[in-house]
């Protein structure tokens, strides 16, 4: 077998399902392989950024490896926002550069696609991401790889591969699969034991789930947690869409004090709150962290457990939650979730479009034909998903990079087979709306909600004074068929109904619905979160 051999069906034995790639000479002979193998389904789209969104999507809906191939230089710097993004919200991304050859290492020549030197790139990819290997000794290579993929899977963080092209083709041994790192035994049953005595003494302990619930496939075993403890169980912004299919009691998604004020009681008056992979971030916490006294918290996040101010290191989330169940009773204890009330029947009526009504839409949708996954670009588009039903979601909530929606639809569909709602806004579209071209030669038929507002408006949330954050009206709906979808532009309740009636009956082409709306429409959680950001910052008055 060559090294590119060893490399693919590595990733293929790690869990990837598919590659997302650009090529560039630097990657064409791996690229060539990579075809005529056959080893994993491979699609190629139009800019770097997509490329990185949809790989990402494509491990964050899984659990498991997503996989970006790009050329050297132009192509892996390109992609870096992404690999960025997947860094902060702990997807676990490969990411695959071709390089020089190492026999044009020698000579004074500059090789174009380099910066200071020829080491640079894998400097930088160093700084994003969680482990590397350049694959320059094919004796090595096996073991470097299988490290790699061990790292990227067990920290559920990007990984980069960097492959000179003149060893693609050099003999190599299989990849193999590294036993997983483990926890101290004794360390993880004092953990387990303290954080159930914790719980036992505690008059209102919550669960709040975050985003490593989905990373490592936990979702029902952390339902069945719930259920053995009698705990009520609320996901993080970031962690939104667990639990979709799963039997807890789960209450809804904790946004501090852009989101529905209940929960956020619940939560922040907790006397022992049990989180479970929770990225602690402004935006999870929808600015509120302070609130969450550490006395009264368990944080059990990237390998490590922190119980009030005292921690448990090396210890995963999967062993803890393993272990946590070993130390509690088996019960038929069936969980009564909490109906949340999300906005539904929609008036189809003459009156304009706010982003609510779009979320009665889906929710109608979603009532009639069963729900679908949503992958949703930031803006008031994520804001507006809080109020659609709970089912999967990938989104930025986090890094909140513009940009992620429509490729990580396609990602979504390409690796699931599943048919995506995308939720975008025009902003967003502008910078990867494109990828929807592609769509065509692989039959994916995504329904594009496009909240066309006509400007940034998140930051003219925060700053309505100024004029740059208005946009022009590109009329995105009627560049659909150029692109090989079918588009349509809707500026009343009405039409936004027949739109998506028509969107969910015809399959086979993308549905770009162009949703009108002014640029004050916006959601009660988008302008809660915009104050509460704008008085923690003093960037707005409030
Ligand atoms: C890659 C900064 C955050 S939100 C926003 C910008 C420019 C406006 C988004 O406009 P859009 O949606 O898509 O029309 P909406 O609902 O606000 O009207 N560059 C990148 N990422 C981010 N987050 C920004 C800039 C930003």
């Amino acid at each position: 077998m060559t090294l590119a051999e060893a490399l693919l069906n590595g990733l293929k034995e790690h869990g990837a399902a598919e590659l997302f790639g650009i090529p560039g000479d630097f990657a064409l002979p791996f690229f060539k392989v990579i075809e005529q193998s056959g080893i994993l389904p491979f699609y190629t789209l139009s800019h770097e950024p997509g490329v990185g969104f949809a790989a990402d999507a494509s491990g964050r809906c899984r659990g498991s490896l997503g996989v970006a191939v790009v050329t050297y230089g132009a192509g892996a710097f390109n992609m870096l926002n992404s690999v960025a993004c997947a860094y902060a919200e702990k997807s676990p991304l490969v990411v695959i550069s071709g390089a020089p050859g190492i026999s044009e290492l020698q000579g004074d020549l500059l090789l174009h696609h380099q910066i200071k030197t020829l080491g640079s790139q894998y400097e930088v990819m160093k700084e994003f991401t969680c482990d590397q290997v350049l694959l320059n000794d094919p004796a090595k290579a096996p073991e470097q790889i299988a490290r790699v993929l061990r790292s990227c899977l067990e920290q559920s963080r990007p990984v980069y591969i960097e492959f000179p092209r003149d060893l693609v083709n050099a003999p190599c041994d299989p990849v193999p699969l590294l036993p997983s790192t483990t926890a101290e035994p004794q360390a993880l049953t004092d953990c387990a034991s303290e954080i159930l005595g914790r719980l036992a003494t505690a008059e209102k302990p919550v669960i709040l789930a975050g985003v490593e619930v989905r990373r490592y496939g936990l979702e029902d075993k952390v339902a069945e947690l719930s259920r053995r403890l009698q705990l009520p169980v609320a996901t993080s912004f970031m962690g939104r869409g667990l639990f979709s299919d799963s039997d807890c009691q789960l209450i809804g998604s904790y946004i501090g004090m852009a989101g529905d004020q209940s929960i956020s009681e619940t939560v922040e008056t907790s006397d022992q709150l049990l989180m479970l992979g929770v990225i602690v971030c402004d935006s999870n916490f929808g600015v509120s962290a302070k609130r969450l006294d550490i006395r009264h918290t368990i944080n059990a996040s990237d390998q490590e457990v922190k119980v009030g101010y005292h921690s448990y290191q090396q210890l995963s989330l999967t062993e803890l939650v393993d272990e946590l169940l070993n130390q509690t009773e088996v019960t038929n204890h069936h969980a009564s979730p909490v109906k949340p009330n999300y906005p539904r029947n929609l008036e189809a009526d003459d009156s304009s479009i706010v982003p609510t009504d779009i979320a009665r839409a889906v929710n109608d949708l979603f009532d009639r034909d069963g729900p679908m996954p949503i992958a949703s670009d930031i803006g008031d588009c994520l804001f507006t998903a809080m109020d659609m039903d709970n089912t999967q979601l990938v989104a930025p909530g986090y890094y909140a990079t513009m940009g992620f929606g429509v490729p990580a639809g396609m990602g979504l569909q390409a690796s699931t087979g599943q048919r995506p709602i995308i939720l975008v806004g025009d902003g967003a579209f502008q910078m990867t709306g494109w990828e929807l071209g592609n769509c065509r030669r692989y039959g994916w038929d995504p329904i594009v909600l496009l909240f066309n507002n006509s400007c940034w408006g998140m930051l003219a949330t925060f700053q309505p004074e100024s004029s740059f954050n208005h946009l022009d009206d590109w009329h995105f709906a009627n560049m659909s068929a150029s692109l090989g979808g079918d588009g349509v532009r809707v500026q009343t309740r009405a039409e936004l109904q027949a739109a998506l009636n028509m969107a969910v009956a015809t399959r086979g082409r993308f549905q770009l619905i162009e949703i009108m709306m002014t640029p004050d429409a916006r959601s009660a959680t988008l302008q809660q979160f915009v104050e509460a950001q704008g008085r923690r910052t003093g960037m707005r008055k409030g």
